[in-house]
C-alpha cells in the first residue's frame, strides 16, 4: 500500500513565506478546492490519504513534504530552514513514528524536504537558502550506513532542488537546467521545461501515474509526448506560494503490495 500524508490548507495561507516570487492574492477557498482535487487525484492513483492535524497558525503547513524524508528503512524529521515553519514537524513526527524508525535533524542543521530528491540509492540534497551543509552531513550520517549515497547539489534562482528537477520516469528527469545543472545526474535522460514555464519542473511520479499542475500546458505536452502518464490537477494557488505538487504530500510504502 502507498500512503500519502497531507494537511489542510491553513486559513493564513496568504501569509506564506516567499523567496523568489512577488506576493499575489491567494484565493483561500480556491486553494482548498484545489487541494481537495489533489487528494482525489492521489486516491484515483491508488494511494491512501492520511491527513495530519490542521495547523491553522502555520501559513505554509500544507507543504508537508518539507517536514520529513521518508525512505523504506527510516524517516528523518527535518528542521525547516524558515523559522516560521519549525513548528510544523511535531505532527509529522507523530504520524511517521507509526510507520518507520524516526530520527531528527538537530541544530545547527536546517533542511526542507523539498531539497531532497531520492533516485534509488542516490539521495540528492539541494544547497539552498533553506538547507545547509550541516544538514547534509547529518543526512549522510544516517543514510550511508543504510547503503545510500548522499550528494549535495548547488542551485540558483529557485527555492528548492525539487523546484528545478524531479523524476518523471524510470530513467527520466524533468528539469529546468537554468536553475539546476544536468551534470549532477549522469545516466539520466531529461525533459527540459518549456522556456516560458520556468516553474514547471515539479512533477509527482507514482507507480500508477504522475500528478502534474494543469497550468503548465506546454511542458505537460512535452511530458505527454514522452509517454509520461500525466494526471493534471489545478494547482495555481500553491504555485503563488512557491509550492508545487510534490510539496503537498509525503508518499511512502507500507505493508505488502
Ligand atoms: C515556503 O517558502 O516555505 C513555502 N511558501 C513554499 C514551500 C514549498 N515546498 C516545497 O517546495 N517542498
Amino acid at each position: 500500500m502507498l500512503i500519502a500524508v497531507t494537511r489542510a490548507v491553513s486559513p493564513r495561507f496568504a501569509e506564506c513565506e516567499l523567496t523568489h516570487l512577488t506576493r499575489q492574492p491567494i484565493d483561500y477557498e480556491l486553494a482548498r478546492a484545489q487541494h481537495s482535487g489533489y487528494e482525489d487525484a492521489l486516491r484515483s492513483l491508488g494511494l491512501e490519504i492520511q491527513r495530519l492535524p490542521d495547523e491553522p497558525d502555520f501559513p505554509d503547513s500544507v507543504f508537508v513534504e518539507d517536514t520529513a524524508i521518508v525512505l523504506d528503512e527510516i524517516a528523518i524529521i527535518t528542521r525547516p530552514g524558515a523559522e516560521s515553519r519549525r513548528g510544523e514537524t511535531s505532527t509529522a513526527k507523530a504520524i511517521l513514528s507509526k510507520y518507520r524508525p524516526v530520527v531528527e535533524l538537530s541544530d545547527p542543521a536546517t533542511l526542507d524536504g523539498g531539497d531532497v530528491l531520492v533516485l534509488g540509492r542516490d539521495v540528492y540534497v539541494g544547497l539552498s537558502s533553506r538547507s545547509t551543509g550541516a544538514a547534509i552531513e547529518q543526512v549522510r550520517h544516517n543514510l550511508e550506513p543504510l547503503g545510500y549515497r548522499v550528494h549535495p547539489v548547488p542551485l540558483k534562482d529557485c527555492l528548492h532542488l525539487k523546484s528545478g528537477v524531479t523524476q518523471a520516469g524510470d530513467d527520466l528527469l524533468l528539469i529546468n537546467s537554468e536553475w539546476i545543472s544536468r551534470e549532477h545526474f549522469p545516466d539520466w535522460r531529461f525533459i527540459e521545461v518549456d522556456p516560458g514555464e520556468p516553474d514547471a519542473a515539479n512533477i509527482l511520479l507514482l507507480p500508477n501515474g504522475a500528478v502534474y499542475p494543469a497550468q503548465y500546458a506546454r511542458t505537460r505536452a512535452r511530458l505527454q509526448g514522452a509517454g509520461v502518464p500525466v494526471t493534471a490537477v489545478d494547482a495555481t494557488e500553491v504555485a503563488k506560494a512557491e509550492g508545487g505538487v510534490t510539496c503537498c504530500s509525503i508518499v511512502f510504502k507500507f505493508g505488502l503490495g
